[in-house]
């Protein structure tokens, strides 16, 4: 078993012998085995696409199988062979309209694959699994972790290229791409500078996909308004909603209108609260439970209802609490029940509705307690002209992002740390279930604007962006010399694509923690570092007097 996808990757330097998410080398084996069918099948896709052959739903199932393969998605070995399955059909069929439109004589090697389904696909996934070859050039080293690079950020890419489809957002040259990285992984000519060329290629095409997901969002439920959201539980029936999916989510709020059930968000749905159509429409969109993923085994032991995880981070399920809990789309678990999407792409949830209400849900009230979501683009830029009066004063000194994913380690604590002690002229951006750690707390105001604001998911990283890049315009400065730094904490597969589109846009100084990704190479990272400053957290203290010196 070799993975080294994620920030928990065993001793900083790959799982080898178990996943220290809970992956077992088997399933490691079965979602390399289908990286590599997927691979093939972008080779196909591409040559249909250039004979004006429609690869649409070929598109859409390889971003939703890449998502599969993501830390905390899918641990279900058999929904892979199912994947893989799928792969070689959709493969073949595109080969037989190509052979219809073009007589092609070979296919590559790779398009030829044939898994053995009577055999163990375990070990055919550890016989094709992306190797580091080492007799390959001096360079080898950073090229297998440029490829690395490629193949994390696409997954992440493609996650989000998938939610986007999902809420009606689509873009037929992302598609084009993920098959153009996935393919290239097969090409033993591309030169180190290439890899790096395609690693920022996927932070473009990253951008389009975030900005595809925001306009399907806010389109679709307007755009966020600040907007206070109990964490304080209410007496009755609950439904717990967990992962990233603000579409299923609202299929939940549908199927459970009008009966006596809460729904209430956890993880990264938090900043569902703030888009104003989902709430003025389904009032019991009720309030928020538990904090990030990490804690789940804890929060969803304790929850009295019924829990859905729609997306990333599922943790190894729990006997405490296995019965209550469904998964949907990508995810998956052995023996987890999972509720099939029927032709509308939405899952019949009656089965969560009759475990919610076999359940005692919540008997009693809790003292009152909230947090204010909602600070996307537009609510932060309709103040606008409030805070460049304020910097113009200098009441704000400096702006802050700190944001991005949560996790176990105890090094994490740097973040919460880093935000009490940022001073009382500064304004805190966050984004992602990284801000759980200090999502709660009252830092007060400035010119009556927050100076904690919560401009949402990962994927609104998009929203960040687009503050950062109008605050630039509104002051005739380049981006990288705004009052403004990056403090990021990574985990998973999605903040690998969002580093990468940062460091698209060119992006300087960006801090990054808690610890660098174990697939970035030495002589990567000082690429990196020379070109943009990226560089490893330090102490909130050090940090801090650099970012305000
Ligand atoms: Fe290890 Fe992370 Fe891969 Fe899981 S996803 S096997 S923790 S590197
Ligand atoms: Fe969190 Fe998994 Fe990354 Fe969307 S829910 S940010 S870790």
């Amino acid at each position: 078993m070799f993975c080294e996808q994620c920030e928990q990757t065993a001793s900083g330097d790959g799982c080898h012998q178990f996943g220290a998410c809970g992956k077992s080398p088997q399933v490691n084996a079965v979602q390399d085995l289908l990286v590599y069918c997927l691979r093939g099948l972008s080779a196909i896709a591409l040559q249909a696409k250039a004979h004006g052959i429609d690869t649409h739903s070929v598109d859409v199932f390889t971003c939703e199988s890449l998502f599969a393969t993501m830390t905390n998605v899918n641990f279900n070995a058999s929904r892979f062979d199912k994947y893989i399955k799928q792969a070689i059909v959709h493969r073949e069929a595109l080969k037989q309209q190509l052979q219809a439109v073009a007589s092609v004589e070979n296919w590559p090697a790779i398009a030829q694959y044939q898994p053995d389904f009577d055999e163990s696909l375990v070990e055919q996934g550890e016989e094709v699994a992306l190797k580091f070859i080492s007799q390959v050039g001096e360079d080898a080293v950073d090229v297998f972790s440029l490829k690395l690079t490629v193949l994390y950020g696409i997954k992440g890419a493609a996650s989000y290229t998938f939610h986007a489809s999902e809420v009606g957002q689509e873009d037929e040259e992302v598609y084009h791409f993920v098959h153009r990285a996935l393919n290239a992984l097969n090409d033993p000519s591309l030169t180190l500078q290439d890899w790096v060329n395609l690693a920022l290629e996927v932070g473009k095409s990253n951008l389009r996909s975030m900005e595809l997901l925001d306009a399907g969002h806010t389109r679709t439920y307007g755009d966020p308004v600040p907007t206070s959201v109990p964490l304080n539980p209410i007496p009755g029936k609950a439904i717990l909603v967990s992962g990233h999916d603000i579409r299923q989510l609202e299929a939940i709020l549908k199927q459970t209108a009008g009966t006596d059930i809460n729904v209430y968000t956890h993880g990264e749905l938090l900043p569902a609260h703030g888009y104003p159509k989902l709430k003025q429409t389904y009032p019991h969109l009720y309030g928020h439970y538990g904090t990030a993923w990490q804690n789940q085994t804890k929060d969803f032991n304790k929850f009295p209802g019924a829990i859905v995880v729609t997306t990333n981070c599922l943790m190894p399920t729990h006997d405490d609490y296995h019965d209550k809990l469904f998964s949907i789309g990508p995810v998956g678990y052995p023996h987890l029940t999972y509720l099939p999407a029927e032709d509308n792409g939405i899952p019949d949830f009656t089965p969560v509705i009759e475990k919610a209400r076999s359940l005692p849900g919540f008997t009693e009230s809790a003292p009152p307690k909230s947090v204010k979501v909602g600070f996307a683009h537009n609510a932060v830029l309709s103040v606008a002209d409030t805070i460049i009066d304020a910097v113009k004063q200098g009441k704000i000194r400096h702006f802050f992002l700190v944001g991005g994913c949560d996790g176990a380690k105890p090094g994490r604590s740097y973040y919460t740390e880093f935000v009490e002690k940022v001073p009382e002229d500064c304004i805190v951006l966050t984004l992602a279930c990284g801000k759980f750690r200090f999502f709660d707390r009252d830092l007060g105001e400035i010119e009556g604007l927050p100076r904690l604001m919560d401009v949402g998911q990962c994927n609104d990283a998009y929203s960040a962006i687009q503050i950062a890049l109008a605050l630039a315009n509104a002051f005739e400065m380049d981006v990288n010399e705004i009052p403004l730094s990056m403090v990021l904490s990574w985990y998973e597969q999605k903040a690998v694509a969002v580093l990468l589109t940062l460091l698209h846009l060119g992006i300087k100084d960006i801090r990054l923690g808690p610890t660098l990704p174990a697939f970035i190479s030495p002589n990567v990272f000082k690429l990196l570092s020379e070109k943009y400053q990226l560089q490893p957290i330090t102490t909130p203290d050090r940090d801090l007097a650099a970012c305000l010196g």
